[in-house]
């Protein structure tokens, strides 16, 4: 297992389950992105320093808002709650999409450049869906490129998708990248990237999200390693934003 990513879930007492892409999107308009990302890496710092105390190491993986990246304050903070929770730097990773790095280029490069000096790595998400533009790209400290689950999801059936998927994984490697696989649902799709040479590869086929407290049950439930991820929900014990549970994915090399 290679780490887990945080997804944040919101469960309304009255309203029921709330779409994260509601949410999100809803804080990004009133201004509260800001409070929410950070919330969410407290709690997911919180979950890893819980695991550090179990004795094991679990990189987690938590999704930064197109604005964010254009946040000069965020380095700071997220320093402030590696310092709180005394996790290693190298134990978090931030992931932002294409879009994040449109706003203002030289913001976001400024902000993943001092994430990167303090030692978090950047993953860029849901690749392909955007302009995908490697050549700028370059221009951005990012270690890692996710490829978007749309390409994935039929790679097993469509000719198409696969040679999306295969050039994709080249052209990352040609750039030194870590390349993980999104949206992973069976064991044909993981054969087949297995051969292509993906590096790392999430989604159904290696777990579906569940609760944090329920990962170390899973680690011991599957000790030989096959490639994969899988994703965990973490139950939040303070909030002070929505009540909710971030759930995530591993990642297995
Ligand atoms: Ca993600």
């Amino acid at each position: 297992m290679a780490g887990v990513e945080a997804l944040a879930r919101w469960e309304h007492p009255r309203l029921g389950e709330i779409s994260p892409l509601r949410f999100v999107a809803l804080a990004e308009e009133t201004g509260l992105i800001g409070s929410l990302t950070r919330w969410a890496l407290n709690a997911a710092l919180r979950q890893t320093r819980l695991w550090l105390d179990q004795g094991v190491r679990v990189p987690v993986a938590v999704n930064l808002s197109a604005l964010d990246a254009q946040d000069a304050s965020l380095p700071g903070a997220i320093a402030d709650l590696l310092e709180r929770w005394q996790v290693p730097a190298a134990l978090l990773e931030v992931e932002i999409t294409e879009s994040a790095l449109f706003g203002q280029p030289a913001v976001a490069r400024d902000v993943l450049l001092r994430l990167e000096a303090m030692g978090v790595q950047a993953a860029l998400d849901d690749f392909g869906t955007g302009y995908s533009s490697l050549g700028y790209l370059k221009q951005f400290p990012v270690r890692e490129l996710k490829i978007d689950r749309s390409f994935i999801a039929d790679m097993a059936v469509t000719a198409r998708d696969r040679t999306i998927v295969g050039s994709t994984i080249a052209l990352g490697h040609s750039l030194d990248l870590v390349v993980v696989a999104e949206g992973v649902e069976n064991g044909a799709t993981l054969e087949l990237l297995r051969d292509l040479g993906c590096d790392l590869v999430q989604g159904y086929e290696v777990a579906r999200p569940m609760p944090a407290t329920d990962l170390m049950q899973w680690i011991g439930d599957r000790q030989a390693g096959s490639p994969s991820t899988m994703s965990l929900l973490m139950r939040s014990a303070t909030t002070s934003m929505p009540s909710g549970r971030i759930d995530g994915a591993v990642q297995t090399a």
